[in-house]
């Protein structure tokens, strides 16, 4: 069972919002590891690179306005099985839809739609790899652990 690695963001108004604390706390509560932790102000081209995948969806333009409109923080986690258990955690992208199938998720907890949604979190190996480098330069196999759950 090895630790893998993953990729949160906690977006705008998430963090306009103050969850910051509480969505850290749940994920160290959920025994992640915080590996590295930064917070940043996206511009288009951030956008366009990271959600690169979506530039032919109707919903892109208003996504490239919602995540450069404000600051996001953007966090490394480790444990095993870390991008599903993010994935879990997070709940579904909907977050209307979250609210009521996965009420304890945080897409749940601050999340408005299925456009502000609160959080972001890889998808797979691949993606996570790609994210994390996209942020953080090169895929680390040691970072320094900032906080976990027994520090709580
Ligand atoms: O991975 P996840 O964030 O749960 O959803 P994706 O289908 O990859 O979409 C990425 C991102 O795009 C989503 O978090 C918000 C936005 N989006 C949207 O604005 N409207 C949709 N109908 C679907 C996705
Ligand atoms: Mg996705």
């Amino acid at each position: 069972r090895e630790k893998e690695k993953t990729l949160a963001i906690i977006k705008p108004d998430g963090f306009s919002g103050n969850y910051t604390g509480e969505i850290k706390r749940l994920i160290l509560l959920s025994g992640f590891s915080i590996l590295k932790e930064k917070i940043v102000h996206l511009d288009k081209e951030n956008v366009a690179l990271f959600y690169a995948e979506h530039s032919e969806r109707t919903f892109f333009p208003s996504l490239v306005k919602y995540m450069t409109s404000g600051p996001v923080v953007v966090i490394v986690l480790e444990k095993v099985n870390a991008i599903a258990d993010w994935r879990a955690l997070i709940g579904p992208t909907d977050a209307q839809k979250a609210k009521i199938t996965h009420p304890d998720s945080v897409r749940a907890l601050c999340g408005l739609n299925s456009e502000r949604n609160c959080v972001h979190g890889s998808d797979s190996p691949q993606s996570a790899a790609k994210e994390i480098s996209f942020f953080f330069g090169e895929m680390f196999s040691s970072g320094e652990v900032i906080a976990n759950h027994d520090e709580l």
